[in-house]
């Protein structure tokens, strides 16, 4: 495999302090939706997620809960981080913690080899730093608190005070990097998205890079700087070198050299540190840069983005234990422009579930399947008399797979789906025209019932192959009650009207069935 041939793609690592919202569930749901199906096109597909443990943040609330800071990251991550990926079915290839061996030590060569190279130095810094953030704020970057902070300066995102700090610490000559920088936004277009946020980060970079610092010595809860064990790496230097150390860098060439560079999808709060910090500290160690950064929209609740610290979260089981794991994820792929915010409300999710999946999808399935038992004993005919309603089916197959792939390519999941969606309501519109029922009680129309189901059938198992990386759960069973082949996710995406399968359909449970009880 030549270097780079995978398609890498992580997500941010999350925060421990805190167990994850649904904020959290929709990076990893697009990650994981981008991997299935590029895995499913053939790729060489590697999906990393992971838990950010370090910095005051953890620290502080480890302290608070009378724990030590590694007592309570493993508490979380095996109580709240790792079953998330379970809630909401993410197929990851690897679960990076920031205090994995693997990662500190692999981190601490990074920096010796920046040190060596000449881009740190020691000097002093004094600032607002948000601990919530994690990060040095600009006089710009606060806003006037409100309620018990009236009068105090508080960070916009968090609504909580700065701590004005005044450290002695080692910098990374980040200042260096901003031409080069501005050359590569410049010359690959794709490298920020969307496009807006492109245009924020070079307006950012075009005002001047300061240097950055990337230790702290007030406390030690972090990865030792490797030549002064009284300093730790800075919490966001050490969280970004995740991507590289979970690749195998300073101890797999072979691995690392396979998967770097990345697609990072992340949250538009933290695209700077991916998409001006992170290149430039790659660009210092003489490393490719990531492939694209990708920051999406926020989930907003009550106009507000969605935070646990301000009351706003969700649990993604209060949404899962109700409508399950695949409505949890068509619904916000569906629904939100990847790449745009989006208001959360129950009475939507409710009503797209009904009308789209139980309606649209579900009855879809278990309709055709049904016909097939009760019209031919569950054999699935076998007929080559096609008429051009049947002829524009299969080509609507063919366009929409070729339209999703198309809308995949440029991240755009919410038009892959709405693309394969046209699919599903031909073929309901379809099976209303040609009334299947209608044919099987007259013996004259045999071959015309046989075209109509099997014309149906071919559009489901597409249907399936396609929807697969969207709702794998339902997709699953769909495809052995079509008796396909294997497994629906070993049939490639790209070609999915190819799909090949068996001769007889079988029983099909309601794939979304009626939800009763009232939610919210
Ligand atoms: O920032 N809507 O971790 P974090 C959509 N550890 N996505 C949301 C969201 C919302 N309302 N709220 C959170 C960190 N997210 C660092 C990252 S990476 C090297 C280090 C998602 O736990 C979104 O992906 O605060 C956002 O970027 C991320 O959670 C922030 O997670």
């Amino acid at each position: 495999m030549s270097a780079g041939a995978s398609f890498y793609i992580t997500t941010p690592i999350f925060y421990v302090n805190d167990v994850p919202h649904i904020g959290h569930a929709y990076t990893e749901v697009a990650a994981d939706l981008l991997a299935r199906w590029h895995r499913q096109a053939g790729e060489d597909a590697w999906l990393l997620t992971g838990t950010d443990e370090h910095g005051q943040k953890i620290l502080r609330t480890a302290t608070a809960n009378g724990v030590t800071p590694k007592e309570w990251a493993d508490r979380l991550v095996e109580t709240a981080w790792k079953p998330l990926l379970k809630t909401v079915d993410i197929k990851n290839d690897d679960f990076i913690r920031t205090t994995d061996e693997r990662h500190e030590v692999n981190a601490q060569k990074f920096l010796q080899h920046l040190y060596d190279a000449g881009h740190i130095y020691t000097g002093e810094y004094e600032g607002f730093y948000c601990v919530g953030c994690e990060e040095y704020k600009q006089p710009s970057d606060l806003i006037e608190g409100t309620g018990e902070f009236i009068g105090q300066q508080v960070c916009a995102i968090h609504s909580l005070p700065v701590e004005l700090l005044h450290e002695k610490n080692y910098f990374f000559r980040m200042s260096t990097f901003a031409e080069r920088l501005l050359a590569l936004y410049e010359d690959d277009p794709d490298f920020v998205q969307p496009a807006a946020a492109r245009n924020e980060v070079i307006s950012f970079v075009k005002q001047g890079l300061s240097d950055l610092s990337i230790s702290r010595s007030s406390f030690d809860w972090g990865i030792k700087v490797p030549w002064d064990d009284s300093h730790v790496v800075y919490v966001w230097f050490d969280a970004l070198l995740n991507y590289i150390t979970a690749a195998g860098y300073g101890q797999d060439d072979e691995k690392f050299s396979r998967l770097w560079p990345a697609t990072h999808i992340v949250g538009k709060d933290i695209l700077r540190f991916h998409a001006v910090i992170w290149p430039a500290m790659l660009m210092a160690a003489g490393l490719p840069v990531p492939r694209r950064v990708f920051g999406h929209g926020w989930l907003l609740v009550g106009g507000e983005k969605m935070s646990k610290s301000k009351l706003t979260g969700i649990a993604p089981s209060q949404i899962t234990d109700t409508f399950g794991s695949d409505a949890f994820r068509y619904y916000f792929m569906r629904a939100i422009s990847f790449g745009q915010d989006g208001s959360f409300s129950w009475e939507d999710l409710s009503a797209r579930y009904q009308s789209e999946l139980a309606n649209g999808f579900g009855n879809l399935a278990s309709r055709v399947i049904a016909m097939v038992v009760r019209y031919c004993d569950g054999e699935i005919p076998v007929t080559t008399a096609f008429t051009d309603a049947d002829a524009a089916i299969r080509a609507t197959e063919i366009r929409v797979t070729d339209a999703a792939g198309e809308a995949i390519s440029r991240l755009a999941i919410h038009e892959a789906i709405a693309s394969v969606w046209e699919l599903v309501d031909e073929l309901n519109g379809y099976i209303t025209i040609q009334e299947p029922w209608g044919l099987a009680k007259d013996p004259a129309d045999r071959d015309r019932l046989d075209a109509v189901l099997f014309t149906a059938v071919r559009g489901l198992g597409t249907l399936a192959v396609l929807l697969s990386p969207v709702v794998p759960e339902a997709c699953a069973k769909l495809w052995s009650a079509l008796g396909g082949e294997g497994l629906v996710t070993d049939q490639r995406i790209d070609r999915a009207w190819e799909w090949t399968g068996g001769t007889h359909v079988s029983p099909l449970e309601a794939l979304f069935p009626r939800i009763e009880a009232t939610v919210g």
